[in-house]
């Protein structure tokens, strides 16, 4: 079903992989009529394919940017090629295989929504928002819930940098952002799942330097599969809190309600912050598959950055911060 054979890796994956459950429900209540997904196809790759081949991307002259090498990690990059041929992007399926579906995502015009709590909703298009801030490369790693990870070479600017731009009032206490909603083009849209995709954070959380909107990957600008062309990483935080081709940011005194919560709530909550020690309902977070090699190796506390996000917790120990 996957490209990448990973030694010790299959069945693992087929433990851990949260959508496995909804996947079969669906499979069950459509009487088996899903499962059409998965066709392998030849990739038509990460970088460079986010327009026909003829059309370069309209953002194609700001990449490269120069790393900012305050940030750095201790594993390897993970190969673009690897990368390229495993995403989760379940509005164009349910199985890692999707960038060939993905490819029916249309890039532009995308216009961001600034909404809710603000001195004065806005709309910008994301060609206008790309001039307004300072884009730079920083190199992070990223945690997935189902005990994969990876590192990667995100292109972007602090969220903080939206936040400031938005003008929120001193009410607002959470950042809530939603993914596009068109079900012609992201054919998973038309199933029960409670789209578009939701996330949140706390202002805390959206104002902590480490909080990236990702404009591009690898030197490029970001391709489709990966959430073009704009989506979040938050790099403490299980990778399902990272979401991908934003359309809305609404400031809000409510704490979002997520997608994730509310497919799952047994097994998902609002905050999903990395923790070795908390075990997921179906299988243990101490150990991390790292993506593309048989390696496995322990999982760190807030995914090894808890020397700079552990003080947004404090006060917070009542909450379930690790699911
Ligand atoms: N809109 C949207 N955002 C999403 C997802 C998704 O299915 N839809 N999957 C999340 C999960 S579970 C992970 S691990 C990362 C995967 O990012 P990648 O495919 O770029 O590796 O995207 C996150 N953001
Ligand atoms: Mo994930």
């Amino acid at each position: 079903m996957h490209f990448i054979r990973r030694k010790g890796w299959e069945i693992a994956e087929r433990e851990v992989s949260p959508e496995q459950v909804f996947f079969n429900r669906r499979a069950f209540l459509n009487g088996g009529a899903a499962l059409g997904f998965g066709t392998i196809l030849p990739s038509l790759g990460k970088s460079g394919s986010a327009f026909a081949a003829n059309e370069p991307d309209p953002s194609a002259s700001f990449y490269p940017v120069k790393r900012n090498e305050l940030y750095k990690v201790d594993g390897d990059v993970t190969p673009e090629s690897v990368n390229s041929q495993y995403n989760n992007f379940y509005e164009f399926g349910l199985s890692k295989n999707i960038s060939q579906a993905a490819e029916g995502l249309k890039i532009r015009p995308w216009v961001l929504k600034i909404e809710g709590m603000v001195e004065k909703p806005f709309e910008i298009g994301f060609d206008d928002l790309l001039k307004k801030v300072q884009i730079e490369e920083r190199v992070y790693r990223h945690r997935c819930v189902e005990a994969w990870s990876m590192v990667v070479p995100w292109s972007g600017f602090p969220l903080k940098s939206l936040v400031d731009l938005a003008r929120p009032l001193s009410s607002a206490k959470y950042v809530q952002m939603e993914t596009f909603m068109d079900p012609k083009m992201a054919p998973e849209q038309r199933g029960f799942w409670p789209w578009p995709y939701v996330e949140g954070l706390t202002m805390a959380e959206a104002n902590h330097d480490l909080a990236f909107m990702v404009t591009g990957a690898y030197g490029n600008p970001l391709a489709k599969s990966f959430g073009a062309p704009i989506r979040l990483h938050t790099p403490w935080k299980y990778g399902f809190k990272s979401i991908k081709s934003i359309v809305k940011i609404a400031f809000t005194d409510k704490r979002p309600q997520t997608f994730w919560e509310t497919t799952g709530p047994r097994e998902y909550g609002f905050w999903a912050n990395v923790n070795p020690k908390v075990s997921h309902p179906r299988w243990s977070q101490a150990v991390e598959q790292v993506l593309g090699t048989g390696d496995r190796r322990p999982t760190q506390i807030y995914n090894g950055y808890g020397d700079y996000v552990a003080d947004l917790y404090k006060g917070l120990e009542k909450e379930n911060l690790f699911m």
